[in-house]
């Protein structure tokens, strides 16, 4: 899982925006960005501020957000 702080929550449009840390898997340096939340049950447990432990496919060029614990 990678690991982030939720930094901005749309739910009209269903994009949750993180500052995540490194990602060994994708090469990625410490940013922030949005992820898409197709599943209302995982949206709802959302909330700005708290740091969480996330997981998120590639789809096309969007990120999806799969998991948070
Ligand atoms: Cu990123």
């Amino acid at each position: 899982m990678s690991q982030g702080v939720v930094k901005r929550l749309d739910v009209q449009t269903g994009v949750v925006t993180i500052a995540h840390g490194s990602i060994d898997s994708l090469g990625r340096s410490p940013m922030t960005m949005g992820f898409l939340v197709k599943d209302p049950v995982l949206l709802g447990k959302l909330a700005i501020g708290p740091h969480v432990s996330f997981e998120f496919v590639r789809e096309g060029d969007d990120y999806l957000l799969k998991a948070v614990k």
